[in-house]
């Protein structure tokens, strides 16, 4: 089973194309302002002094090359001169500044030129590998070579002190990226040698301690990677890791490494991810904790973990059809991902809790302490942050998400989600047309239609679809003839969902999913005190529409206790429950009206 590559299939309506397009009008230039303002796109120019301002972070690098990745991507689709203009000044300036011997890094040639390659927590590897996935990407948008030709020189260079002289301060970059970067430059060139190194990199972690100022566990290195169980560490370096991973166990067939991904897989899903998709839940170390540790309060769930996560699944996919992972993919995306960036596309959460309390955001001012033990989410987006990680990676997942849309295997196409799409498979002589109508998710009615030959065809039955229907590993497989359409409707009613009792903070609560969307309540639309709103389990939802977010919301009458200004702090119960209507958005729409309470999890009658 092969991906059908998002540049083969163009979105052509509903929720995605309105995202794609708001990325393409407003998001790709709002991130790319925001750099330009704080210094990033100069940190190219490579003069930075001591005494100038915007010192160079050791992975601006990374920030500008995810730009460049997301941007390469819009112009796959349609050329965009302006981009592409500022993509090869950038270009030159990375040549003009790259080393005779291929090296180029912004932080290691103004900052610290001695360090080359002798501290491992400073993402030299990671920018190299980010830097090289967007030179792949912008050469498969535009057939321009330039980017190319410079990333496969450095990575010569990289291969040759790395993988031949072994003669740097580590074996093993402290944050992983590189490994699944070289499987797409080894895609892009045929050439043997960048699966070499990134399987090198791969079955070096773990094997020996590394001088380094991270902890083993928060870089994956506690533990050589085929012995590893669990989902450890920070999470957007797990799960490039593990992408890297089930990258080589597709290409090499290695079914011990393809195990240890399913293992910590199933680990990630059952374990140690919250409802949205999100994963990654303490802010110490950005990184997963024990199992079931899911506080919606302090979540972390970092967007590029989410990202990750899906980049992983979508891996995963592709070594083994279980709606599993594409399941978790559609989580994801409607709930995690979509959460970080605002409506209007030019802003985005780093971090996306699953319950907002405004006034617990001040506590650091009033205890007297600079207070950093407990840090309380943003309530707001943010347009730029000094860790600016997240915004570009956003733009380049965007406008690559039809990636997760179509697989083949050459008798059967495989849809894993549904978006109104276009793509065409060829198949030999055969080249079949395939088009899906639908409206998802704002019903669960799905057309596609196949034109130019018959095929079989296997459609994900989604995790929340009541409907039965007869599946092989979460799949439905129909026969379609040339030119027919098959209809699909797996139904959406709203529905209550319950956590397992292990996640002890969400025991006696529900959240409210409709089809893959999970919704939340805000303050401004159920006047605030949102944890004393109880549902109970024969709540019938109403379906309806704020026109002013542009979102489906959903309606239930609700209970809560009566107001008593005057009660004191504490006071003997008495059951003054009175009832309520309780009004839920979609949780990708929270924060787009000002500061507010903000609910997913919801206290049950
Ligand atoms: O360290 C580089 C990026 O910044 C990581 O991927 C994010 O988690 C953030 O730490
Ligand atoms: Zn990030």
């Amino acid at each position: 089973m092969e991906r059908i590559d998002f540049v083969n299939t163009t979105i052509t309506g509903g929720l995605w194309k309105r995202k794609q397009d708001m990325v393409r009008k407003t998001t790709v230039y709002a991130v790319y302002d925001r750099f330009v303002e704080t210094g990033r796109f100069d940190a190219f120019r490579c003069n930075w002094k001591e005494g100038m301002p915007n010192k160079p972070h050791f992975f601006w690098d990374s920030d500008v090359a995810k730009w460049i990745e997301g941007a390469a991507n819009l112009t796959a689709e349609k050329r965009e001169p302006k981009l592409e203009k500022i993509i090869d000044e950038t270009v030159d300036l990375i040549v003009k500044n790259q080393g005779e011997d291929g090296y180029f890094n912004i932080f290691f040639t103004v900052v610290e030129p001695e360090g080359r390659f002798s501290d491992r927590s400073k993402h030299e590897l990671y920018c190299a590998g980010h830097l090289t996935e967007a030179a792949v990407a912008y050469f498969k948008a535009t057939g321009k070579r330039k980017f190319l030709d410079a990333m496969i020189k450095y990575i010569d260079y990289i291969y040759d002190r790395f993988y031949i002289k072994r003669d740097t301060a580590f074996t093993t970059p402290g944050h992983e990226e590189i490994e699944l970067a070289l499987v797409k430059l080894y895609k892009c060139t045929k050439n043997e040698k960048y699966l070499t190194l990134a399987k090198f990199f791969i079955d070096e972690r773990g094997k020996r301690a590394e001088t380094d100022r991270t902890p083993a566990m928060s870089n994956q290195s506690h533990l050589p990677v085929r012995e590893q169980t669990e989902a450890v560490g920070h999470a957007v370096r797990a799960m490039y890791l593990y992408c890297g991973m089930a990258d080589i166990a597709k290409l090499t067939g290695d079914k011990e490494l393809a195990d240890a991904c399913k293992t910590i897989f199933d680990n990630v899903a059952s374990k140690k991810m919250y409802i949205t998709g999100g994963i990654g839940s303490t802010s110490c170390g950005e990184a997963f904790t024990v199992p079931y540790d899911l506080p919606n309060l302090v979540a972390y769930s970092e967007s590029c973990a989410a990202i990750g996560l899906a980049l992983f699944a979508g891996r995963m996919l592709d070594i083994e059809l279980d709606s599993k992972y594409s399941d978790v993919i559609e989580r994801i995306l409607y709930n995690g991902f979509l959460s970080s960036t605002s409506l209007d596309g030019k802003s985005f959460f780093y971090v996306n809790p699953l319950e907002i309390i405004p006034y617990l955001q001040s506590r650091e001012d009033v205890s007297g302490y600079d207070g950093k033990a407990i840090r309380f989410p943003a309530t707001q987006r943010k347009e730029v942050f000094s860790c600016s990680c997240c915004p570009p990676n956003i733009v380049r997942f965007i406008t690559s998400i039809a990636d997760f849309i179509y697989s083949d295997d050459g008798e059967t196409l495989y849809v894993h989600q549904y978006m109104q799409s276009k793509t065409t498979v060829s198949r030999g002589d055969v080249s079949l047309n395939i088009s899906m109508t639908t409206r998802y998710p704002e019903n669960g009615r799905v057309k596609i239609k196949i034109d130019g030959g018959e095929t079989k065809i296997a459609v994900r039955v989604p995790f929340w679809c009541e409907k039965k229907f007869d599946t092989i590993k979460g799949y439905a497989f129909f026969e379609i003839k040339d030119g027919e359409t098959i209809s699909l409707d797996f139904g959406m009613p709203a529905r209550l969902i319950e956590a397992k009792n292990d996640v002890s903070l969400d025991c006696g609560r529900y959240a409210v999913m409709r089809g893959p969307v999970v919704y939340c309540m805000e303050g401004i639309d159920n006047d605030g005190h949102l944890r004393d709103i109880r549902i109970d389990s024969h709540s019938s939802f109403k379906t309806g529409k704020n026109e002013s977010l542009g979102v489906p919301t959903l309606t239930v009458c609700a209970w809560r206790r009566e107001e008593n200004p005057d009660a004191p702090l504490y006071s003997v119960m008495r059951r003054r429950l009175v009832g309520c209507k309780a009004t839920f958005i979609p949780y990708y729409a929270f924060a787009n009206r000002g500061e507010s309470e903000m609910l997913v999890w919801v206290n049950t009658k």
